[in-house]
């Protein structure tokens, strides 16, 4: 099934393996050296969302995820890379290869120390320094590893191309479709700056401009302030002031949190949560420090982050496709068995084939389950929009 994908970034030791892990409740090697990750993490974090299911008055079951109290829980893809340095271009650290298991990542998650612990190459710093530094430095990295990939081999490919009567976006799909790149982002793209009609014309620089707009464009990157437990307030608004769209959090208060969870300390991640009669005083403490530190205005909830990506940026609807409008089941009698997550703009058509081509094929009409009305194969899916397709396929 096809899942949102959502790469993790930064210089080391920034926290990027302690956020994965608090996202993906997956043990992880964690330690405050650089390059403690060697090999990419891959995991599910989950994406929440309201269920429709009190509506109908059963209890929802999912085929993929869960739902707990009414809230459903949607996977979403997360990688983890090792740490990116100033100069990985040219080999420096790990270098940038294991960029390539990011290359069809639909965002980019950018982490970064906000306590400014940590040396352009990762190593602990006692005394801290400017926190906003790096973060060109280490976006100047994905743009040089992005306009790299595009300019391999670009003299062969280009003097084929331009020989070759096919549109450019087209023929520039061929070439970096890899990075989950559609035509039609291309030529959005080409109309953002002067591009050279001819491609044997194009220079690295252009490949660099290039790599610069997929960032802007296509593969946002949102920058997250991490370890802000330990960050003076000087920094915060620093950071702040160098851009007011950074996230800020605290990834091992959140693990910790979640730690505390599983042990059965508290009974819920919101902040009202109760703490146990098993926790002992220190715990307690703990506990309540970080709830007084998560509850601060500035700082946003991981959850939160992950949902602002899928719905506001990369705008994701989540829709649920049913075979009875009146029991919002399945064939099978499983209510509400799949929620998918779509672009928005997805038609109730182009739905009909991602539960199965021949569905689609097959396409009649579509029923709004609410309503019990159809809607044409035209119809944009809203969020949370329960819908039967109506196809000859049985
Ligand atoms: N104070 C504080 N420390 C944190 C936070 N998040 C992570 N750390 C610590 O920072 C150190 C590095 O954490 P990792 O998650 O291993 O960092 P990383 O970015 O994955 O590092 P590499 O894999 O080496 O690139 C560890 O000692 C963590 O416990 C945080 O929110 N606050
Ligand atoms: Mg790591």
């Amino acid at each position: 099934m096809s899942t949102v994908k959502i790469g993790l970034i930064g210089k080391p030791n920034v926290g990027k393996s302690t956020l994965f892990s608090a996202l993906t409740k997956a043990p992880v090697d964690i330690a405050n050296y650089p390059f403690t990750t060697l090999k990419p993490n891959v995991g599910i974090g989950w994406l929440t969302a309201k269920c429709p299911e009190a509506e109908i008055g059963s209890r929802c079951t999912p085929r993929e995820g869960s739902c707990v109290n009414g809230t459903r829980f949607i996977p979403v893809e997360i990688i983890d890379v090792p740490g990116l340095i100033p100069g990985a271009s040219e080999g420096k650290g790990m270098g940038n290869e294991f960029l390539d298991n990011i290359r069809d990542s639909e965002a980019i998650i950018h982490v970064f120390d906000a306590s400014g612990r940590t040396a352009p190459d990762g190593t602990p710093l006692q005394e801290s320094r400017d926190p906003v530094e790096d973060i060109s430095a280490i976006e100047n990295e994905m743009i040089a590893w992005m306009a790299d990939r595009i300019y391999r081999d670009w003299d062969k490919f280009a003097r084929k191309a331009d020989a070759s009567s096919e549109r450019m976006e087209r023929i520039l799909e061929t070439k970096i479709g890899t990075f989950g790149i559609k035509e039609k982002q291309i030529s959005l793209i080409l109309t953002k700056d002067a591009f050279p009609a001819k491609l044997s014309h194009w220079e690295n620089s252009h490949a660099t401009r290039f790599a610069s707009l997929v960032f802007r464009y296509i593969k946002p990157i949102i920058r997250v302030a991490n370890k802000c437990d330990a960050a003076p307030p000087e920094y915060i608004e620093k950071i702040l002031k160098f851009d007011e769209s950074i996230y800020f959090i605290s990834g091992e208060y959140e693990l910790t949190l979640e730690k505390a969870m599983g042990a059965s300390l508290i009974n819920t991640l919101d902040m009202g949560f109760v703490v146990s009669q098993k926790a002992n005083q220190a715990q307690r403490n703990a506990l309540e420090k970080i709830r007084a530190f998560l509850s601060s205005s500035y700082i946003t909830r991981m959850d939160q982050i992950l949902s602002h990506i899928v719905r506001d940026v990369l705008r994701y609807v989540v829709a649920y496709p049913v075979a009875d409008e009146g029991t919002w089941g399945d064939k099978k009698g499983n209510i509400l068995p799949d929620a998918f997550l779509m672009p928005y703009g997805t038609t109730a058509h182009e739905m009909a084939f991602r539960v199965h081509s021949d569905i689609g094929e097959g396409f009649i009409k579509a029923i709004d389950c609410r309503t019990k009305r159809a809607i044409g194969k035209d119809h944009v899916i809203e969020d949370s929009e329960v819908v039967r397709i109506v196809s000859k396929t049985k």
